[in-house]
């Protein structure tokens, strides 16, 4: 019988962490010798998505490409780790038709919080109003109704939140 890999979507602000987690997600498992593929909103709109804006629209199409690539990948063995915001019950309800049986870690920290980190600028740059529709600004973020792992970065380590995720992924594994 083949065995199909997880799914695991990260699903938060900007600058909340969701990066980080899947790295370090992936580290631990790929030391396992298990296949792992990060699938990074910032990476794959540089490419895959490299058409798509951030309009509800676009982004709706941004997740469905997304979750259809994750799928495909799964049925390799291949444990997928989605760093995508997915801001709006909408888009996850969408993501959670195409990938029925993935994980939602919701990845929250504060919006003044994400906001202080700003490792890139964008916050103060949309504060600025020079990006139009940034998450959590001049653009919805719902919050997750039912995540299956709740992160809060702010006061956990990027180890305890790790090994959370990591502790439920394996769990799941094996049922
Ligand atoms: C949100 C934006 C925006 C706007 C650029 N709104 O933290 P980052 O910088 O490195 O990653 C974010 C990324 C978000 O893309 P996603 O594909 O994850 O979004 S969605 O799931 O909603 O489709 C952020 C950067 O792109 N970025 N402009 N306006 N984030």
């Amino acid at each position: 019988k083949m065995k199909k890999g997880k799914v695991v979507w990260m699903t938060g602000l900007s600058g909340s962490g969701k990066t980080t987690l899947c790295r370090a997600a992936s580290a631990f498992l790929r030391a396992r010798g298990e296949q792992v593929q990060i699938l990074d909103g910032d990476e794959l709109r540089k490419g895959l998505s490299s058409d798509l804006c951030f309009s509800i629209a676009d982004r709706m199409e941004n997740i469905r490409r997304t979750a259809e690539l994750a799928k495909m990948l799964c049925a390799h063995e291949t444990t997928v780790l989605v760093a995508m915001i997915c801001p709006t019950d909408d888009m996850r309800s969408l993501m959670r038709s195409v990938l029925p049986d993935v994980i939602e870690v919701f990845v929250n920290a504060p919006l003044a919080v994400c906001e202080s980190r700003d490792p890139k600028g964008l916050y103060r740059r949309a504060r600025e109003g020079a990006i139009k529709e940034f998450t959590g600004i001049s653009s919805p973020f719902d919050i997750p109704r039912q995540p299956h792992l709740v992160c809060h970065t702010n006061v956990e380590t990027v180890q305890e939140s790790t090994a959370k995720i990591l502790a439920f992924l394996l769990d799941t594994a094996t049922t």
